[in-house]
């Protein structure tokens, strides 16, 4: 379907609608069964008062049927029709006058406009249309350990692959006694296990370091929970059964680009170690609490590692690769990597473990409250081990021990909350800083580095206390 613009203007003494009967008329012409019967839907109509100039905004295969369904208005006065299109579709394409990015027709990938669309309408904070690189709300992480699944935030680094779940398989190969080709349905076939898994981009909160870093500028909502349901990463191994001198797992996603115009295509593919592989719990995973995989989140199958950051994850998993030499992929040895300056040197380190963090998810920050007692609540997660305890300062004074909700989970972030006392009208900060079980807590300010990954700085907000 195409969207268009339709634009009719009559002379005052020619406006229908001053004849009650021909006014009446026009409705039903207009109206949605009519409308339809041409071929044509109404997504909105409106008339600039005084103007005698009526705009709609209408969706049909071609124009041809919008001229025809308009054709009655062509005697009361002008008719103009315009091809249009949705903002999510302007925006994506890069702008009014840029064609839509082609779609590799190897791998056909979902239309750039839709998944726009639909992250907005989910009611997801877009920082890129396309690529689509969307967050969570902070807001919305308040109640249920759970993120809906259309406000899990979503990091793409190309185009999101359609795959076909009746041609899709999962190969397994390399070092391996049992090369695998392996359906959907014989994964559904194994044992399945489920697990609450707290996802987060390494580049989550990268917008508040200081000098700026490139990359997509994520606020704190690159962080969601869900309930993952697949089948456990040994068992497929197993299967397969991994040879002596095998060293790392690569697992590879069907999304492929360029990073620059004259670069390569690559995939999105990144390694575990064999250790890592077998001890990390990780999950292939073909449900997303209790509906199967979204698109944008891998549909069919994409792994789920534990406790890591969001990149070992790969979604639209269609190949693992058993290697015994140390895997180079740019995923791998050129992103996600820390680079700091220390001691006049400069230090690498792969990124692998969420560090803790708590985020504040009411009150919502530069909002008004009230004196007296306030209701502090959050979530809080580490990689390295479970929360111990998360404690709450308020306008900088002593910090004081939030309560910790529900019982203590390994890979999932844990709800806390606090009833403040809030004795002092005016501008107030409120910070929460979580310690692990590993005795890790959070530094007051980020620790800089090239790449601006895991940032867990203390978060604080500004409230107004009336
Ligand atoms: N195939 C593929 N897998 C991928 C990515 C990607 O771009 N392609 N992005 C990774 C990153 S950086 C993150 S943070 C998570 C995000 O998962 P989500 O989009 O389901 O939230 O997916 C990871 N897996
Ligand atoms: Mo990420």
């Amino acid at each position: 379907m195409a969207l268009f613009i339709v634009r009719h203007h009559h002379e005052p003494n020619r406006c229908p609608a001053t004849d009650p009967y021909m006014g009446a008329t026009l409705l039903n012409y207009l109206s949605r069964p009519n409308v339809r019967k041409h071929g044509v839907s109404i997504q909105g109509e409106a008339i600039v008062r005084g103007e005698h100039t009526l705009y709609m905004i209408v969706e049909s295969s071609d124009e041809a049927h919008v001229r025809e369904f308009m054709q009655p208005f062509t005697m009361a006065g002008s008719l103009d029709v315009y091809p249009a299109a949705t903002c999510a579709s302007v925006v994506a394409s890069g702008g009014c006058a840029a064609a839509m990015p082609g779609i590799d027709a190897a791998v056909p990938a979902m239309d750039p406009e839709e998944a726009c669309q639909q992250a907005i309408d989910g009611g997801l904070v877009v920082h890129r249309a396309h690529p689509l690189n969307a967050e969570t709300s902070i807001p919305a992480l308040i109640g249920s350990v759970v993120m809906p699944n259309p406000r899990f935030y979503v990091r793409n680094h190309f185009q999101i692959p359609r795959l076909d779940q009746s041609s899709w398989r999962l190969k397994v190969g390399g070092l391996v006694e049992r090369p695998q080709s392996l359906s959907l349905r014989d994964l559904v076939k194994i044992p399945t296990q489920s697990s609450f898994v707290t996802l987060e981009c390494a580049g989550n909160g990268r917008s508040m370091l200081d000098p700026r870093v490139d990359g997509e500028q994520w606020d704190l909502g690159a962080v969601s929970t869900a309930e993952w349901t697949g089948v456990p990463l040994v068992e497929v191994l197993d299967r397969a059964g991994v040879k002596a001198g095998a060293i790392e797992v690569v697992f590879r996603g069907a999304d492929s680009g360029k990073l620059d115009a004259n670069s390569e295509t690559i995939r999105f593919e990144r390694s575990l170690s064999i250790d890592d592989a077998r001890e990390s719990e990780a999950l292939l995973a073909y449900a997303m609490s209790g509906e199967p995989l979204p698109i944008q989140h891998g549909y069919p199958l994409r792994l789920i590692v534990p406790n890591w950051y969001g990149m070992a994850s790969v979604k639209w998993l269609t190949e693992i690769d058993v290697i015994s030499e140390p895997f180079r992929g740019h995923y791998q040895t050129e992103a996600y990597c820390f680079e700091w300056q220390r001691g006049g040197q400069l230090v690498r380190e792969p990124v692998s473990l969420q560090r803790v963090r708590s985020l504040i998810t009411e009150p919502e920050p530069n909002t008004e409250v009230e004196q007296g007692e306030l209701p502090v609540r959050g979530v809080a997660w580490s990689g390295a081990a479970p929360i111990a305890r998360v404690e709450v300062s308020i306008g900088g004074g002593p910090w004081q021990d939030a309560h910790l909700i529900s019982e203590r989970k390994r890979h999932s972030w844990q709800g806390w909350e606090l009833l403040a006392r809030l004795e002092q009208r005016g501008s107030t900060v409120i910070s929460a800083r979580a310690t692990d079980m590993a005795g890790r807590t959070q530094p007051d300010l980020p620790e800089w580095n090239r790449l601006g990954y895991g940032n867990n700085a203390i978060q604080k907000i500004r409230v107004d206390v009336r």
